[in-house]
């Protein structure tokens, strides 16, 4: 049996941090584990990573952001969670779908039902057994990545919108998607993400 989870937040969040510490814990226990992460988990997708994240390109249309961000997951999912899980791996993602609907859909306001039928494509179909949404305030979050105190308020809009959207995310899809809260402390959430992903190994040959 394959295993598939993702995790995802606004910046700063500390995705990342509990990714690849779960990513350690499983390979603890013998599991075979693989990581990716979007935009950037192939070789392709991380030149799609150095378009998306250039500050030089901050005229670039939502539009091309959405479909930039999609191709980059067609590719994530074509050449690493697709073979990984049908070999029976556990796929561990910094960041899946639910992103784009945070970001493109809610923060960029492009209809949610479009992104819905590209995501299908890009996606094959493929969802996580888990999500876990580390949630915490904008504030917070930029202040971890910046080490500045004050952040712009239309960038703090921008990111009260998309966490909004993550947290709806999460109120309709109780089973897939666990909120931990992103205030506490590295340890603390890691106990947490342990304590949701060691009942789907009882399950996972
Ligand atoms: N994006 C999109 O728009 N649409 C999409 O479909 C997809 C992505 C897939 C890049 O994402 C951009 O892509 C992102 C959304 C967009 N940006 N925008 N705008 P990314 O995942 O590559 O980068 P990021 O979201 O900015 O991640 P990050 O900066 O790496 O943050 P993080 O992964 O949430 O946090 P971290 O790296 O684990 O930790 C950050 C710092 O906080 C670090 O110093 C930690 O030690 C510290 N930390 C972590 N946890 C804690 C706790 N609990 N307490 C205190 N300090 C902590």
């Amino acid at each position: 049996m394959s295993l598939f989870i993702t995790f995802e937040g606004i910046e700063g969040s500390g995705k990342t941090t509990q990714a690849k510490r779960l990513q350690d814990w499983l390979v603890s226990q013998g599991h075979e584990c693989v990581f990716t992460m979007e935009p950037g988990g192939t070789r392709i997708s991380e030149k799609i990573r150095d378009i998306l994240l250039d500050n030089k390109n901050k005229e670039m249309s939502r539009f091309t952001e959405l479909f930039l961000y999609l191709a980059d997951r067609a590719q994530d999912v074509e050449g690493v969670i697709k073979p990984a899980l049908l070999a029976n791996k556990i796929v561990i993602a910094d960041r899946y779908a639910d992103s784009t609907f945070a970001y493109q859909g809610k923060g960029r306001g492009i209809l949610e039902r479009s992104i819905k039928t590209m995501n299908s494509l890009a996606t094959q179909g493929i969802v996580p057994n888990l999500t876990i949404l580390i949630d915490i305030t904008p504030e917070v979050g930029f202040k971890r990545i910046s080490h500045r105190d004050r952040m712009e308020v239309e960038i703090e809009d921008f990111y009260r919108s998309v966490r909004s959207k993550y947290l709806e995310i999460a109120h309709k899809n109780p089973d897939r998607v666990k909120v931990i809260d992103g205030m506490l402390s590295i340890d603390e959430i890691e106990k947490g993400v342990r304590e949701l992903v060691a009942p789907l190994l009882q399950n996972y040959s």
